[in-house]
């Protein structure tokens, strides 16, 4: 890093997030967390990481976690993250994170960690490997954000509870301490922050779901994405329009609104008269035109795997330097041995 950007950073608030590589990542991930990545990553100083350690809580075979690895770092690149503005890196690159991981462990509760919605989800998911990984899930999370004291987390609504106890333990352990942690906000898109399944719109979109029509994958093919919309779930009502009991319809117009930038009011204005045919090929269609762009620039990235290992090369460098600053500070002031 030269001194220009070492200045540019000081001065920038802090942004930290990451996704995990358990799959190709979806509409979801899209319009919740990556989309706000990159615009934030002009004003802030960005900390973005594939969470390679967290997709283990659930049972990965070899290959394809290496190969959803590569896609994820490709993908980040392509829907517009920038390595000259933005540290992108692989969580298990920076040995602080599992460190620190340990430490926050023991000022977390069995409680606490009992009562998150996505233990119980995922545990009764996987029914057969409620592993401790999946327990202690949120600690790690909560490392990965502590270690680089950042201002906001930008999320999908999915992720509040977990931010919240990770606000929690770091206020307890300032109180011990000393302030040794910046408490982080989450930074939680208004429209889309939690983009439903197309097939069961109760449930939200997710990339771990095995029926492939629940979700659209961001490099999905125009033809499949079409598809994917004409058969989404709605209701027995004809009328374009946010309501109780809508959920699919509700869903539809949420995708359509952050595509295009339209208020719920303006859709329903511009499908007056017309069914819900016509407003699923509208949105099937916005999706594809929004997706064509990143589907190309990663087909061409994903083959160059030796600019990909630059890009993840460098930028753990950058991250290990600050994660290892607030690693060491903390094992100081708990009163290990340096
Ligand atoms: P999995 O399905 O394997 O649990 P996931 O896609 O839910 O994975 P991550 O990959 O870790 O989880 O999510 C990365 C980011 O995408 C997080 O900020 C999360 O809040 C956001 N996100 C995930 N799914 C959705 C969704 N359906 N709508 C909005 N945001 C989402
Ligand atoms: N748990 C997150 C992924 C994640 C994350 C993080 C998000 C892991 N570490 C740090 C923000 C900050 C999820 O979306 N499932």
């Amino acid at each position: 890093m030269n001194d220009i950007t070492n200045n540019t950073a000081e001065i920038k608030k802090r942004v930290l997030s990451a996704v995990q590589p358990s799959g190709m990542l979806t509409l979801g991930n899209y319009l919740g967390a990556l989309k706000n990545w990159v615009s934030m990553q002009d004003e802030y100083d960005c900390f973005y990481a594939v969470a390679d350690l967290h997709a283990i809580t659930v049972r990965q075979k070899p290959a394809d976690l290496r190969a959803q690895i590569y896609s994820t770092c490709a993908l980040l690149l392509s829907v517009g993250l920038d390595p000259q503005k933005s540290t992108l890196f692989i969580q298990s690159h920076v040995g602080a994170h599992t460190k620190l991981s340990w430490v926050l462990g023991c000022y977390t509760q069995f409680g606490e960690l009992s009562r998150m919605t996505q233990f119980k989800d995922k545990s009764a998911k996987h029914a057969d490997n409620i592993n401790l990984g999946l327990f202690a899930y949120p600690t790690l999370m909560a490392a990965d954000i502590l270690l680089y004291q950042p201002d906001y987390v930008p999320v999908g609504s999915d992720q509040k509870q977990h931010l919240e106890l990770c606000r929690d333990i770091a206020d307890r352990m300032n109180n011990l301490y000393d302030n040794l942690f910046k408490i982080p906000e989450p930074f939680i898109p208004k429209i889309a922050a939690r983009v439903m399944s197309l097939q069961d719109p109760t449930k939200k979109m997710s990339k771990s779901d095995e029926n492939i029509n629940a979700w659209v994958a961001i490099v999905d093919k125009p033809d499949d994405i079409m598809r994917k919309f004409k058969r989404a779930v709605t209701d027995s009502d004809t009328k374009v329009c946010i309501g109780e009991g809508k959920d699919g319809i509700n869903n539809l117009i949420g995708i359509y609104s952050a595509i295009t930038g339209k208020t719920a009011e303006q859709i329903e204005a511009e499908f007056e008269g017309k069914g819900y045919g016509d407003f699923k090929k509208a949105v099937g269609e916005a999706v594809v035109e929004e997706l064509r762009p990143i589907r190309e620039t990663y087909e061409k990235l994903i083959k160059d795997k030796s600019y990909l290992e630059e890009v993840y090369k460098s930028g753990a460098q950058k991250a290990e330097y600050v994660a290892s600053r607030t690693v060491n500070k903390v094992m100081k002031k708990l009163g290990f041995v340096l």
